[in-house]
């Protein structure tokens, strides 16, 4: 802007021989003014959107104008530079944490040392050269002595993009405790720190044991039983099978925020041995049908909140309510252990809550769903089964049976035996009652909140095409996914 103003001035200074002489004099002042604002401003930073000068997207003046700072390569000693002239420390922040770059980006890819006097003695791309989104703009909290975290509020509002990729080429991954479980560390920069045990999940850990080849993920940690160092790494989300933790999305690498406490860090338990259920989704294209069923059969499934909500609504307007049907989606589902190591509920025995209606112990709370949802996504009917109890329906060719419901029997899935749930079991449905004739997405999952550890969970769901009519249902193109 100060560049157009500039060439205008001087174009038509030139151009004004009428002007008198006082009206030039005061326009050479001027532009001697604006030439000097420029010379005194050029490599000048300002901190913008924070809430104070000490913080915000960094803006530098060059060439008569500010731009923006890129974030890529912005890190520790880039802020440390940056604080410097405020005589203070700072650490950096990413992703427009202060909002969206709001001129072009006079500089990308800053390497410091943290030692140089100014930011423009870093290394960089070379000024305007970038290829960066307004999303990226580089910023700085600068603080007095101790650098304060930031608050979670400036990163609700900021939501950092969770797309970084971290650079594996200089990062390695090591656990800090046993030879397989630990604290989870990565090294960057010369030294080794801690992730962020907010949203641990076994989904994570997983990545992490594959990651270092120590198998399967068992157990994922918040904890400070193994120690704990300086946080790196937060926002840790993985699909859970990786076969690496860097190719996780994460949202702070470096300096970050962890609102995590009392020294926890995440945490992992790797082992060869876990059980695999495998879904059968030709069980389910095979068995599913509608069944109209009058409600005083259904008292026990009642009991259970194995229906849809009218028809409590109905039991309590209607006096002839049990003369009332319901409109039934039933299937079978059946997951076959490909493990290597038994399915076990994990709550154990004592907990187990016994049915009365059914007449036998549920060992998880919940162990299937089922849902219906719409074009758009939305769930439109579900049906959640408490393990119904889990046993070992049918197994492979010479495999023994082991688990039983019978007699507060012992629960679980052996391995190479399936625990089947077959249509005409009560409560193996989902009540459609209230759905209306159309095409919808049927999804159907076991162990969906991965509450058991197993060695993979992208064949734990099914999502199929659904088909109702007035007079039938169809279940097919089944596709195994994540719960
Ligand atoms: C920083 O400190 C130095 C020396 O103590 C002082 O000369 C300078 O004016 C200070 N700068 C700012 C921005 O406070
Ligand atoms: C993991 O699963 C996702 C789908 O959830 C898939 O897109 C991706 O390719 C899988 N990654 C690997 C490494 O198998
Ligand atoms: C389970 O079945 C697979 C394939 O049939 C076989 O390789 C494996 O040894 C069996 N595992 C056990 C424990 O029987
Ligand atoms: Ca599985």
């Amino acid at each position: 802007m100060y560049n157009k103003i500039l060439l205008v001035l001087l174009f038509q200074s030139a151009l004004s021989r009428d002007l008198d002489e006082a009206q030039r004099s005061e326009r050479a002042n001027f532009i001697q003014k604006l030439i000097n604002r420029r010379k005194h401003l050029e490599g000048k930073l300002k901190l913008v959107g924070g809430a104070n000068e000490f913080e915000g997207n960094v803006y530098i003046y060059h060439a008569g104008r500010w731009g923006a700072i890129c974030d890529d390569s912005w890190d520790h000693a880039a802020a440390l530079v940056v604080c410097k002239s405020y005589n203070k420390s700072g650490v950096p922040t990413h992703g427009g944490q202060f909002g969206e770059a709001r001129r072009k980006y006079w500089m990308d890819d800053v390497e410091c040392e943290g030692n140089e006097e100014s930011v423009t003695q870093c290394i960089f791309s070379g000024w305007g050269s970038s290829d960066c989104d307004s999303g990226e703009a580089a910023g700085v909290i600068c603080r007095d002595k101790e650098v304060v975290p930031i608050p979670l509020d400036v990163k609700k509002k900021n939501k950092i993009a969770l797309h970084r990729v971290i650079d594996m080429r200089r990062t390695s991954l090591r656990l800090v405790g046993g030879s397989n479980e630990g604290r989870v560390e990565i090294y960057q920069h010369g030294f080794w720190g801690s992730i962020c045990p907010d949203g641990w999940t076994i989904y994570e850990a997983s990545a992490v044991c594959r990651h270092l080849a120590l198998g399967y993920a068992e157990q994922a940690l918040q904890t400070d039983y193994f120690g704990s160092s300086r946080i790196v790494l937060s926002g840790v989300q993985c699909e859970g099978n990786e076969t690496n933790l860097f190719i996780c999305k994460h949202s702070e690498f470096g300096e970050v925020e962890c609102p995590g406490k009392n020294g926890h860090v995440a945490a992992v338990v790797c082992t060869q041995h876990l059980a695999d259920l495998l879904l059968d989704t030709t069980a389910i294209e095979r068995t599913a049908h509608l069944h109209d069923v009058p409600m005083y059969q259904l008292q026990c499934a009642m009991e259970e909140n194995c229906l849809s909500k009218s028809a409590y609504e109905i039991q309590q307007s209607n006096a002839n309510w049990q003369f009332e049907t319901r409109r039934l989606l039933r299937f079978t589902a059946s997951s076959l252990n490909i493990g290597n190591a038994e399915f076990r509920p994990y709550l154990p025995k004592h907990l187990w809550q016994w049915h009365l209606c059914h007449m036998h112990y549920h060992s998880m709370e919940v162990f299937a769903t089922f849902d219906i949802l719409d074009e758009a996504g939305t769930r439109i009917a579900e049906g959640h089964k408490a393990s119904f109890c889990l046993e070992d329906n049918t197994c492979l060719p010479g495999i023994e049976r082991k688990y039983s419901c019978k007699n507060y029997g012992d629960q679980g899935v052996s391995v190479n035996c399936s625990d089947v749930y077959h249509y005409n079991i009560d409560c193996q449905w989902v009540d459609v009652t209230d759905v209306e004739p159309g095409q919808y997405t049927f999804k159907v999952a076991v162990n969906p909140h991965a509450r058991v550890a197993e060695q993979q969970y992208h064949n734990n769901a099914a999502s199929c095409s659904l088909t109702i009519t007035d007079t039938y249902a169809a279940v097919y193109g089944c596709r195994l996914e994540r719960p």
